[in-house]
Formats: structure tokens, C-alpha cells, sequence
């Protein structure tokens, strides 16, 4: 499992920015929090969606993303262990991030007693999600995505990141009323805690929701401006809000 017996005294987590335009104020206020880790005992999570679109490693989103991919650059020369969790709008990453400076993760990240996943796998009964899911990740479909320009990789994913997101959206919420997932995500987090997880970090369903003190989800960030923080003196996450948006 990946990163099981990294020791660390500092950890953020990100996930579902969905960022688009760097010129952003979210863009900029997530790499303003970037600049923070500082050592080898910080580990930095993007635990997936950080990016509205970003598919394989072509350069025109190295390009868009500079400043972010300067970030890493930063980060990885402080030593700070860096994992990114693909999301459902950011994957096929495995080979976008110079050697040894992200450490690109398929689905879950296990560091010592933390659970960290997106949460894309949390609905088992989406099996439409899944198939496609499945196909997205295939050596098939990163061969394929040699064959077109990022621009056009963008267009493409954007159109079926949408359509997914729309069918989410069909069953929008009234005021006050919860989320028809948060009763799958809450029981996936309760079977991790008594797999003998201390804390169970998800995202993806953009439902900001808490089990006291073991559960979290991410939330949706424009609009909850929210991450998370964890220090190993406290031994507990924190909501973090992000500075000037
Ligand atoms: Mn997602």
C-alpha cells in the first residue's frame, strides 16, 4: 500500500478545487498554503479533483499549470513528501511530475494510522462510473491519449467530467437536506475505523461532513473554502480556511 510507513509531524490535504484559471483567487490562496510545509516531517496530500481537468502529461497542462508545477518544484527541494491521489478529473498522472517529486497514487494512501482516499470507489452501486472509471485508467486509453493536443484533452474531458457531474447534480439538495451519499461515505468511514484507522479523510461528493474526530470529507472548496490540517502534536485534523477568497 502506498506510503504506509512514512513518519511525519505536519500534514495538509486538498482535494476538489476543480481549478481552472490560475488567475483564480482559490488557484492563488492553494499556492499561497503550498508555501507553508518546510521540512522533511511535512507531507502534502491532493487527494484527487485538484484540477477541474488534468489528463496525462502533456505540456499544455504544464504549461497552464506553471505555477502550480513550480510549487511541487519548491516543495520537493524543502523535502516535503508530496502524494497525489488521481481523482475522477485528474488521472492517467503517473508520468507528469519530474522523478521522485510526487509520488502518484491510484485510489487510496495509507500513512500510518491516516486514511486518505478521493472516494470515487465509495458508491459501489455506480457501475456506469465504474466501467468508465476503469477504461479512463487502462493502458488502452493512455495510448490513445498520446494521439491528441492537451487543448483537445481538455475539451473532451471537460464535456464527460460534466455530464457525470450534471447527473449529480439532477439530485440537487434543499436547503438543509443530506446529501443521498452521506450514508455510504459515513459507513465506508466507520468499516476503515474499525479496520483500525485513527482518521478517515474522503472527498469527491463535495458534502462537507464530519464524524467527530476520525471522519472527514473535504467538502467542496469554492464554495466551503476548507482544507484540512493535521499536526502530530495535536494528534487531531483541523479545518483550514483558505486566505482571501
Ligand atoms: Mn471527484
Amino acid at each position: 500500500m502506498p506510503g504506509s510507513n512514512v513518519a511525519f509531524n505536519r500534514l495538509w490535504v486538498f482535494s476538489d478545487l476543480h481549478l481552472m484559471d490560475p488567475g483564480t483567487s482559490i488557484y492563488q490562496s492553494f499556492l499561497k498554503s503550498l508555501e507553508e510545509p518546510d521540512s522533511e516531517s511535512d507531507v502534502v496530500v491532493l487527494a484527487g479533483d485538484i484540477f477541474d481537468i488534468f489528463i496525462g502529461n502533456s505540456g499544455y497542462f504544464k504549461q497552464k499549470h506553471a505555477q502550480f508545477f513550480q510549487a511541487i518544484e519548491k516543495l520537493y527541494l524543502k523535502k516535503v513528501k508530496i502524494y497525489y491521489i488521481q481523482g475522477n478529473h485528474d488521472f492517467q498522472l503517473e508520468q507528469a511530475f519530474p522523478r521522485d517529486s510526487v509520488e502518484v497514487v491510484d485510489s487510496e494512501l495509507i500513512l500510518g494510522k491516516v486514511y486518505i482516499a478521493h472516494g470515487d470507489l465509495v458508491d459501489q452501486s455506480d457501475h456506469g462510473y465504474l466501467l468508465m472509471r476503469k477504461l479512463f485508467r487502462s493502458w488502452g486509453f493512455r495510448r490513445l491519449l498520446n494521439f491528441f493536443p492537451g487543448k483537445a484533452i481538455e475539451k473532451i474531458g471537460e464535456s464527460i467530467a460534466r455530464s457525470h457531474d450534471k447527473k449529480e447534480k439532477d439530485l440537487a439538495l434543499a436547503p438543509g437536506e443530506v446529501p443521498r451519499v452521506r450514508p455510504l461515505y459515513r459507513s465506508f468511514a466507520e468499516e476503515k475505523k474499525r479496520q483500525g484507522f485513527d482518521f478517515i479523510i474522503l472527498g469527491h461528493c463535495h458534502d462537507l461532513d464530519d464524524l467527530q474526530p476520525f471522519y472527514f470529507n473535504m467538502g467542496y472548496p469554492p464554495v466551503h473554502r476548507q482544507f484540512l490540517f493535521y499536526s502530530s502534536e495535536s494528534n487531531s485534523f483541523k479545518r483550514r480556511v483558505f486566505v482571501g477568497i
